[in-house]
Parts: C-alpha cells; sequence; structure tokens
C-alpha cells in the first residue's frame, strides 16, 4: 500500500507543478565515502523523502503535470532488483513492486534515467532541477537541455527554462500537515524522554561520551533511525562552544552540562536544549543564569500565534536575557544601550530558533517577498533556544560568573489560535529539573 502522506505532498506539489506549467526532477542523495570502501549511513534527502517516502539510494522521482486535461504523472528512476547486489548490499524494492507499494504511476530503471528523461520532457519549456548539489548529474542536466534544443524539430518546442524548484516545494514544507505533525510527535516525545533519562543518569565522574551513548540507545532502541543531527553534550565552559561536538571530557560535580540532541522519527526532527547540574544541584550563579534563560524562553513562547511576525520570538527572549545580564552586573548601562550596541552578543550571539521539520534546520523563508518579518501561519513549526553563555577567559565579568553556558530549547507548533509546546515532557523549571536529578536511572537494557 502507499503511503498517503507522501502521495498527499507529491499531489499538491504536481498542482504547483501545473499552475507554473513546469515539470520536476528530484533526485534523491548520492552515497558517500567516509573512509576507504565505507560509507556514511544514506540518508535520502528531506525533499525527495517528502514526496516519496522512499529510502533506497540510486533514485529519482520526474514529477509530469498533465498536458491538455491529461492525468498528471509521478515516475520514480529506481535501481532495478539483482540478486547478487541483494545478498551483498541489501534488499531492493524494485521496478515491479514501486508503483503498487509508493503510489507512483510508474517505475523506471535509474541506469536509464538519462536516455528516457530526453522522451518524458519532450514538448516541456520549464524544467525544475536544484544545481550545485551534484556535480556529475549538474552536467548531465545541461548536457540533455543543449540536447533537446539542438534536436527540437517541427512543431516540439525545445525547453527555455531552468528553474530551482526549491521555492515552490520548501514553502509547502513550512505548513505540516497532520499526518506530519504525529511524526514530529513521536520525534519529540522521544527525544523528551532521552533528555529526562540523562537527567536522571548522568553523575559526576561520568564522560560526556556517556551522554552520548545513552541518547543514542535511547533513540535506537525506539525504533527510531537515530539522532537528527550530531548531538552536543557540553559539559562545564564546554558549553560555550556552540556547536561541540566532540563529546570526550569528564563531567566534575559543579559543572553544568548542557544537551542540545533531538531523535529523528521517520526522517522528522525533533530539537531539544536541557541544561542540568552535573552533580544534581545548581550553584547560586548557575541557578540565577539559568532562571534567566528559562524567563527568557516561557517569555518567547507564550507570544507564539498566527499572525506575529516570526522575530518577535526572538525580540521578546532578547529583552528578558538582556534584563537578566544588566540585573546581575553582567552587562552595565541600561537596556536600550545594550541593545543599540550590541554589547549582548558577547553572551547570547545567536538567535533565538529556526523552523523544524524534516530539516532541523528546516527550510523556508523567515521574510515576506517584500522583505518584511514574516508572520506566523497555522502548521509552522519552530524552536525557541535562547541562551547566556560567558566565556570561561572574559576578564570582565567577575570571575564566579565564568564559564557558565546555558540554553533551553523547545519544539513550538503554531495552532489555529496560540501554540503548543511539543517537547513539554522535559523538565525544566529549576525544581524540576534537579528532582529528575535527584531520581534512581531508569535500568538500561
Ligand atoms: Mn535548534
Amino acid at each position: 500500500m502507499s503511503d498517503s502522506l507522501h502521495a498527499l505532498h507529491r499531489a499538491r506539489f504536481l498542482n504547483l507543478l501545473a499552475e507554473r506549467d513546469a515539470v520536476a526532477i528530484i533526485p534523491t542523495a548520492t552515497t558517500k565515502t567516509r573512509n576507504d570502501d565505507a560509507d556514511y549511513l544514506f540518508r535520502p534527502t528531506s525533499d525527495f523523502w517528502y514526496l516519496t517516502g522512499f529510502k533506497e539510494p540510486g533514485s529519482c522521482l520526474v514529477l509530469l503535470p498533465g498536458l491538455e486535461g491529461e492525468e498528471h504523472r509521478a515516475v520514480l528512476f529506481l535501481r532495478e532488483r539483482d540478486k547478487v547486489s541483494e545478498t551483498w548490499d541489501g534488499r531492493r524494492l524494485g521496478l515491479e513492486r514501486a508503483p503498487d507499494a509508493l503510489g507512483v504511476d510508474a517505475a523506471m530503471d535509474i541506469k536509464e534515467l538519462w536516455t528516457e528523461l530526453p522522451k518524458l520532457l519532450a514538448g516541456r519549456q520549464r524544467i525544475m532541477w536544484r544545481f550545485g548539489d551534484d556535480d556529475v548529474a549538474d552536467r548531465r542536466m545541461v548536457e540533455l537541455f543543449s540536447s533537446l534544443r539542438d534536436h527540437a524539430r517541427g512543431p516540439v518546442e525545445p525547453p527555455t527554462e531552468l528553474l530551482d524548484p526549491a521555492p515552490a516545494l520548501h514553502e509547502l514544507r513550512v505548513i505540516k500537515s497532520d499526518a506530519e505533525l504525529d511524526h514530529m510527535r513521536r520525534s519529540a516525545e522521544l527525544a523528551a524522554s532521552a533528555h529526562s533519562a540523562l537527567m536522571r543518569h548522568i553523575k559526576p565522574g561520568m564522560n560526556e561520551c556517556e551522554a552520548e551513548a545513552l541518547l543514542d540507545h535511547h533513540y535506537r532502541s525506539a525504533g527510531s533511525t537515530g539522532a537528527a543531527y550530531n548531538h552536543i553534550c557540553a559539559g562545564g565552559a564546554n558549553a560555550c562552544i556552540l556547536h561541540y561536538i566532540e563529546n570526550d571530557q569528564p563531567l566534575k560535580d559543579g559543572d553544568l552540562l548542557l544537551v542540545d540532541s533531538g531523535a529523528e522519527w521517520h526522517y522528522y526532527a525533533s530539537d531539544i536544549t536541557r541544561t542540568f547540574p552535573v552533580g544534581g544541584r545548581f550553584t547560586p550563579e548557575q541557578r540565577a543564569l539559568y532562571q534567566v534563560v528559562l524567563d527568557a524562553e516561557e517569555a518567547a513562547i507564550a507570544v507564539a500565534a498566527p499572525g506575529v511576525p516570526f522575530d518577535r520570538i526572538h525580540e521578546v527572549a532578547l529583552g528578558v536575557i538582556v534584563d537578566g545580564l544588566l540585573e546581575h552586573g553582567l552587562l552595565k548601562g541600561t537596556r536600550e544601550e545594550a541593545l543599540e550596541s550590541g554589547s549582548y552578543r558577547e553572551f547570547f550571539m545567536h538567535k533565538t530558533g529556526h523552523y523544524l521539520g524534516l530539516d532541523v534546520h528546516d527550510c523556508g523563508r523567515y521574510l515576506t517577498a517584500s522583505g518584511a518579518p514574516r508572520p506566523l501561519e497555522q502548521g509552522m513549526v519552530f524552536t525557541v533556544e535562547p541562551g547566556i553563555y560567558v566565556d570561561p577567559e572574559n576578564m570582565d565579568v567577575d570571575a564566579r560568573w565564568r564559564g557558565i553556558g546555558i540554553r533551553i530549547e523547545d519544539d513550538v507548533l503554531v495552532t489555529e489560535d496560540g501554540h503548543e509546546v511539543l517537547t513539554t515532557a522535559a523538565p525544566k523549571s529549576v525544581a524540576a529539573v534537579e528532582a529528575m536529578c535527584a531520581a534512581q536511572p531508569e535500568p538500561q537494557g
């Protein structure tokens, strides 16, 4: 049976293509060598997965809106079945089973892609193809374009326009359907339970790598494809390195552990950050800054609703962070001066959130066509993730603050009249975090 989720996405995109009188050619990812003859684990591109729900490498989708009242057609190119290859490298769906399994109209051998495309594209003027992902395929596309032009005869016009499919396709991906939200909720719940398990598990003397291992164990043993991105498990001052992924240092009593990790479920991402004390109790300085970040995060989430401009989320969080930094003497002067000069950037150097979906930094525009901040819409999912990071070498602040890095991040769905936080199951108040840290670890299977 075909998966209605992907069939729905395909139908929507085909309608857009029909409006634009364009065909689209959407290849999946290419396999990448890790070292010698070992490859990185394959993952389809998000655009290809969105439209097909098919995860085998060596695949390409061709979408052909019907000409003059004909039906739209979806043609999938994929690897033919092969006993020897399947014995060595794994099962293949194959051409015969693909139409029923995936709901496409026809299946063709990927080896024939570049010889079949000229026939499929005959009489089409606009072709959507994303340049820049694969040099070899880009060259073949240019050759195909040129060959169609050279061989155009009589009434058949050659193609005249090559367009990027991303603007149209990525706009569809910004608004999540209920079926997509089911996957995103599952991803969020899985990540939230992993963060809770980690708070119970971590003790002084463990290593950051043990935090990473527990997250992987949690995700994979639940049947997820794994982590949605490289986990950040940053003890102490490592938290001040925003994309710290070495995760190989010992965890000390008195330090915080910042964990930024999300699960991937049906290739949909969650993205949660929690920061908790390795020894189970915040120091007064850690608690003070933690409360500022938490207040900022909750204030920013509170304003999320349809019609609110996306950058309002950041403005609200930033205001609370700046007030807190002033209150604790980390910043000098007034709120206006700090905002005007950007002096806060020493402690809060990133924005407060991003779209979330098949990609952790999901596609979609943050501005309207006229360049204004884009209003939130029902069905958008985005993260809210303010932070405070005090560089351990910052000699302008009192020594007791140095090396504290805190971020708190939740995943927020815009609903019809407000919002829903998808990641509430991960504790975040000071009391709830300390209580979870004090709880007994779950037995590990
Ligand atoms: Mn994030």
